[in-house]
């Protein structure tokens, strides 16, 4: 049976809460003002990552171990893994054209995390800079990343189908990404009934479809992880220009996800939330409808930043319990 952590939420870095199994952090994900690829302070594995804007707080997302935490370094990625548990962390800095960059960090994550036997990638968040511009042959950087990204899973033919994951912009210029694994228990990703999955949308979003499931649960685990939300039903973007619809198309594909399960009678409640917005002016909007809408039993966090595709004004992604 495995026991799993859920991610912890802080402020800033005054209040970072106390471990809360007696052991190091597994990884600690600074979301602040600054990007830069992994580093390790005091056998920590650490990650800033571009995604609050000037002379706002950022929070920083730990991921708690189990036991004793090791911590690799190889190339443009590092791990930190404690026998049940990876995180995988990498960066790679701003390119002309990304999809060979990106197949190669990725490619050396899962490569890393193989190796160490933490075969079942469950969870993965992308942060790309710049991710409605065009690449230096015009096509746009999400699309170029996602033939990277699809290259890598090509190579290694995923074991329980791709991971849930978020895909969003950032407030810097690279790419960071991080991803979990865990060694054993079996993986079961969710798709939403309302929705084409991403992975099977038409070529009009790209030469690669995104490689990515919708949610994830892992046995033994108590946790659903649902991937960035947007307002998209079938493979269309609803409600381009309005928040306010874009929201409730929102709310209803979370809803959908959290009664998706085949377990019906477990009931997921939604724990923690993240939340991207992409214009400032709709920050208190949004606010006032998550409050409403998707309680939570920890605070919320909203991030100012741009989204995978350019007429989509809002995303939410979650872990449920
Ligand atoms: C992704 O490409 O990983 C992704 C993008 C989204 C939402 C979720 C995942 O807009």
């Amino acid at each position: 049976m495995q026991t799993f952590v859920a991610p912890m939420f802080s402020i800033d870095e005054g209040s970072l809460p106390s471990e809360i199994i007696g052991v190091s952090p597994l990884a600690r994900i600074y979301y602040g003002q600054t990007e830069a690829g992994p580093r390790v302070i005091d056998g920590v594995l650490e990650l800033p990552v571009h995604m609050v804007t000037d002379g706002t707080a950022g929070f920083i997302e730990t991921w708690h171990a189990t036991g004793n935490v090791t911590v690799v370094i190889r190339g443009s990625v590092a791990v930190a893994h404690d026998g049940q548990q990876l995180v995988c962390a990498g960066f790679v800095p701003r390119h002309g054209r990304w999809a060979d960059a990106i197949r190669q960090a990725y490619a050396q994550g899962i490569a890393l995390a193989d190796e160490l036997g933490y075969a079942n990638i469950f969870r993965m968040w992308n942060m790309i800079g710049h991710i409605n511009e065009t690449n230096q042959d015009g096509l746009e950087v999400y699309r170029d990343f996602c033939v990277g990204r699809a290259e890598a899973f090509d190579v290694r033919k995923m074991i329980d189908g791709v991971p849930s994951a978020t895909g969003i912009g950032s407030r810097g210029d690279g790419i960071s990404f991080y991803f979990l694994a865990t060694r054993s228990g079996r993986i079961t990703n969710l798709e939403n009934p309302n929705q084409v999955p991403a992975f099977e949308y038409p070529d009009d979003y790209g030469p690669r479809p995104p490689s990515f499931a919708r949610a994830s649960t892992i046995d033994g685990a108590d946790k659903l992880f649902i991937s960035g939300t947007a307002s998209i039903l079938g493979h269309r973007t609803m409600h381009v220009g309005n928040i306010e619809k874009q929201l409730e198309t929102t709310r209803d594909n979370l809803q959908a996800l959290l009664r998706a399960s085949e377990d019906d009678e477990r009931g997921w409640q939604l724990e923690h939330v993240k939340v991207y917005v992409r214009h400032s002016r709709d920050l208190e909007t949004v606010r006032r409808f998550v409050e409403q809408n998707l309680p939570t039993p920890t605070p919320p966090v909203y991030m100012n930043v741009a989204i995978c595709r350019s007429d989509l004004l809002v995303e939410i992604e979650g872990v449920a319990r």
